[in-house]
C-alpha cells in the first residue's frame, strides 16, 4: 500500500496581530505592537499550501481558534455581556486581554505530536494536542485543538485521540515541533526522535538561564507511552540550553528531518555524538541516513534564527527527490541562500529549494515548519479523513474569497479591543465550519 505524509497547515486567524506574548522568542518581542495583516497573513499561508498541492503534495488546512477568547476571560472574573467582557479586560487587564486575542493556533507544528500507524502498538495514527503550558496565550489551544483534530481524524477505526497531558509545566508539551521521525520509506516503522529542553522533576540537570524551557522530557515519556511507541523505536534528545538561550525556543528553529535525513545545527543537542549514535542504531541500516549537519563557520546559531534555515520543511517530491521549503528570508541573506544552494548538489536526497513569502507569521517566529503538522499515511488512511479539509483548486478558491470577505487588511493594538472584531471573527469561523464540515467545534456554537 502507498504510504506518504501528508501537511495540514494552520489557517491565520481574523486575529492575528503582534502582541510581544513569547518571551524567548525573539521576533515576537522584537515586533510587539507593530500592526498586523490579518489578511495578508491568511493569504501567505494559503499561498504556500497551494503551491505544495501543487508540487503533488496532499495538503490540508487546520481551522483557526475564536479569538478574543471570551470565555476565558469570564474565567478570570470578567462579567457582563460579551462587548461588556472585552472592554472591562482591555482597560483593566490589556496584558491579559492582548493574551487572549492572539491567533496563535496558525502554528499547528505545536497544534499536538501525531505517531503513524506503523510505529503504534494497535495500528492506529495516534493524536494527542499540545498543552503549551509555558505560554498563557497559547494554553488556551488544546481543547479546541482537540475537537478540530477528531473532525478532522473522524474515525476509530484509524485514528486514536488522546487528551492532552496534565495542564502543568511539568508536563509542558509543545507538540510537533519538537518531534522528528525519521524512516526510510513512510510505510515503514520509524523512529520518533523526541526532543525537551529540560528535564521537569530533575533541577541538577542543565537547563537554560535566560530564557524558558518550555518542553520536559517527562512530557516526551508520557506522549511516547501514550501512543504505544516501541522503546527501541524511540530517542528522546536534550536541546542545548545555551541555544534556547540565544532565542531557539523550538527544535523546528534548529533542526528539521524527513525520512533519511535529518538536517541540523552543530550546537542544536546536548551529548550530540552519543544521541546520532542512538538514532543510527535505533535507525538500522536498511538504507542509508543522511546527517546533514550544518557547522558554526557555515551558518551560525543568530543567522539560523533569523533565517529560519532549519524552520523549513523538508518534503519529498512524488518523483521521490526531496525538496526544502523555505522562506524568502532564506533567500535574501547571501550566506543562507549560498548554503542552501550547495546543499542541493551535494549528493543527498535534498535537491530542491522553493521559497515562499511567509513575513507576517515570521514577525511572530513563526516559519514554513511551524505552519504544518505532518501526518504520514497510507491511502486507507486518507479515505478516513473528512475530505472537506484536504486542499485542491476549490477549496483554495473558496478558502480565498472567505478571507478576503471576513478578513482586516490591517490591526493594531488598539483594535482588538473593538466587540465588532469577536463579530465578525465568529461570522468568518461559523462560515469555515460549514465550508470544512467541521460540526460544531467552536464553544460559541455549542
Ligand atoms: O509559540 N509565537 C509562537 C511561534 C510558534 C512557532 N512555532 C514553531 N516553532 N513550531 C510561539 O512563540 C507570538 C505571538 C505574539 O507575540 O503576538 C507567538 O505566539
Amino acid at each position: 500500500m502507498k504510504y506518504f505524509e501528508a501537511n495540514f497547515d494552520g489557517l491565520v486567524g481574523p486575529t492575528h496581530n503582534y502582541a510581544g506574548l513569547s518571551v524567548g522568542n525573539v521576533a515576537s518581542l522584537n515586533n510587539a505592537k507593530n500592526t498586523s495583516s490579518p489578511k495578508q497573513a491568511a493569504l501567505q499561508g494559503l499561498q504556500k499550501m497551494k503551491a505544495l498541492a501543487d508540487l503533488g503534495m496532499v495538503q490540508g488546512v487546520l481551522a483557526p481558534q475564536e479569538r478574543p477568547d471570551v470565555y476565558t476571560l469570564r474565567r478570570l472574573g470578567f462579567s457582563g455581556t460579551d462587548a461588556e467582557v472585552i472592554a472591562k479586560a482591555a482597560k483593566q487587564a490589556p496584558s491579559v486581554f492582548r493574551a487572549v486575542c492572539s491567533a496563535s493556533s496558525m502554528w499547528t507544528a505545536n497544534a499536538a505530536t501525531i505517531s503513524p500507524s506503523k510505529d503504534t502498538k494497535d495500528g492506529k495514527i495516534h493524536f494527542t494536542p499540545a498543552n503549551l503550558t509555558n505560554k498563557f496565550h497559547r494554553s488556551l489551544e488544546p481543547e479546541t485543538t482537540g475537537r478540530i483534530l477528531k473532525a478532522m481524524f473522524n474515525n476509530e477505526r484509524h485514528f486514536s485521540h488522546h487528551q492532552h497531558l496534565p495542564d502543568n509545566d511539568h508536563f509542558g508539551d509543545e507538540g510537533a515541533a519538537n518531534h522528528t521521525r525519521l524512516c526510510s520509506e513512510y510505510g515503514e516503522t520509524g523512529v520518533e526522535l523526541f526532543v525537551f529542553g529540560r528535564y521537569a522533576f530533575d533541577y541538577n540537570k542543565p537547563a537554560p538561564r535566560n530564557f524558558p524551557a518550555r518542553h520536559t522530557f517527562e512530557a516526551c515519556e508520557a506522549v511516547a507511552r501514550l501512543h504505544g511507541l516501541s522503546d527501541d523505536k524511540v530517542v528522546y534528545i536534550q536541546q542545548s540550553p545555551e541555544v534556547i538561550d540565544q532565542g531557539v525556543f523550538h527544535n523546528d528553529v534548529i533542526a528539521v528531518g524527513n525520512q533519511n535525513v535529518l538536517f541540523y545545527h552543530q550546537q542544536a543537542f546536548v551529548d550530540s555524538t552519543q544521541k546520532l549514535d542512538e538514532v543510527k542504531r535505533k535507525f538500522g541500516d536498511k538504507s542509508e541516513l543522511h546527517l546533514i549537519e550544518v557547522l558554526d563557520h557555515e551558518v551560525t546559531v543568530q543567522q539560523a534564527i533569523q533565517t529560519y534555515l532549519f524552520n523549513t520543511q523538508v518534503i519529498t517530491l512524488p518523483s521521490g527527490e526531496m525538496a526544502i521549503i523555505a522562506p524568502t528570508e532564506c533567500r535574501d541573506h547571501p550566506q543562507v541562500a549560498a548554503y542552501l544552494e550547495q546543499l542541493t548538489g551535494r549528493g543527498t536526497p535534498i535537491r530542491q529549494v522553493h521559497y515562499y513569502d511567509v513575513k507576517q507569521s515570521m514577525r511572530n517566529g513563526g516559519g514554513p515548519a511551524c505552519l504544518r503538522l505532518r501526518v504520514a499515511m497510507s491511502e486507507a488512511e486518507k479515505q478516513a479523513v473528512n475530505p472537506n479539509v484536504l486542499l485542491d483548486d476549490n477549496l483554495f478558491a473558496r478558502l480565498n474569497q472567505w478571507v478576503n470577505s471576513h478578513y482586516r487588511d490591517q490591526i493594531s493594538e488598539a483594535d482588538l479591543a473593538d466587540p465588532l472584531l469577536l463579530n465578525e471573527s465568529r461570522a468568518a469561523l461559523d462560515e469555515l465550519t460549514k465550508i470544512l464540515q467541521l460540526g460544531s467545534v467552536y464553544q460559541f456554537q455549542r
